[in-house]
């Protein structure tokens, strides 16, 4: 691949190059192989753990697709195929402080009354812990009726609220996930951690795309980062077209 500019695209998964949750087109996925990776290094950076970022850019071989695949907004980190390295919040926040999180978090959960409930409300993950009242095991359409009624009754925002309210002495981070979920993470492990592995490659420009770009969003930091050329989209297509107007391809 000789030839490709010294440019970054780092790109969000949910919202930016799939529906929430969902597989990514195999139009948009062979764009990117086929036409934006000639031309650019290209990375992922996501809040979503390993499996899911696999499960979602259709298979293992993502890691070798892409130059970097930074899960967990870089914690995990992979690039060319081989994970180089991770961390655990475990380790960092102890097992005293994660344990009232959790115990607050399932109190908090236990008092909503919300159109469903299912299970796995709490992930633990290497890096993070993702807290769900609607529960993960939902069904598609429980996860879209619960996004209507948290846009409508702001459930997620009030319980990162409460979050931040009783855990204001840690140096936890409370965001909201994608569609149903609140990520809680250490102050500093949001998407501009993956940043610090890429420091070295001394890119001319490094690119991100996203959509959870508000206050409170979990592309909020990366996006107003000073090391990113930011690109706010609005969809997986929006993502396609300006990539097609940003490298002038005409397909
Ligand atoms: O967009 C990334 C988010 O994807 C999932 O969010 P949700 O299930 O709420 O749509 C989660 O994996 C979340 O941790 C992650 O930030």
């Amino acid at each position: 691949m000789i030839g490709r500019k010294n440019i970054l695209f780092l790109f969000d998964v949910d919202g930016t190059l799939t529906k929430p949750r969902q597989v990514i087109s195999n139009d948009l996925k062979e764009f990117l192989l086929n036409k934006v990776k000639p031309r650019v290094f290209i990375g992922l950076v996501s809040g979503s753990d390993y499996p899911k970022i696999v499960e979602q850019m259709g298979g293992e071989h993502v890691t070798n697709q892409f130059d970097y695949v930074f899960c967990e907004n870089g914690v995990v980190h992979y690039s060319n195929g081989e994970l180089k390295s991770s961390e655990s919040i475990l380790n960092f926040i102890g097992e005293k402080t994660l344990q009232s999180v959790i115990n607050f978090s399932l109190g908090y959960m236990s008092q909503l009354e919300l159109p469903a409930k299912r299970g796995n409300f709490i992930e633990f993950r290497s890096s993070m812990i993702n807290m769900c009242p609607v529960g993960r095991s939902c069904s598609q359409a429980e996860r879209d009726e619960f996004s209507k009624f948290d846009m409508e009754h702001k459930i997620r925002a009030k319980f990162v609220e409460a979050l931040q309210a009783k855990f204001s002495e840690t140096k936890l981070k409370f965001a909201l996930g994608g569609q149903i979920s609140v990520d809680v993470f250490p102050e500093g492990w949001d998407k501009t951690y993956c940043l610090q592995h890429v420091a070295n490659e001394n890119f001319d420009e490094i690119h991100f795309f996203g959509d959870k770009t508000m206050p409170g969003g979990n592309d909020y930091e990366i996006y107003n980062d000073e090391r990113t050329i930011s690109h706010k989209v609005i969809s997986a297509e929006d993502t396609h077209n300006q990539l097609r107007q940003i490298l002038n391809i005409n397909i």
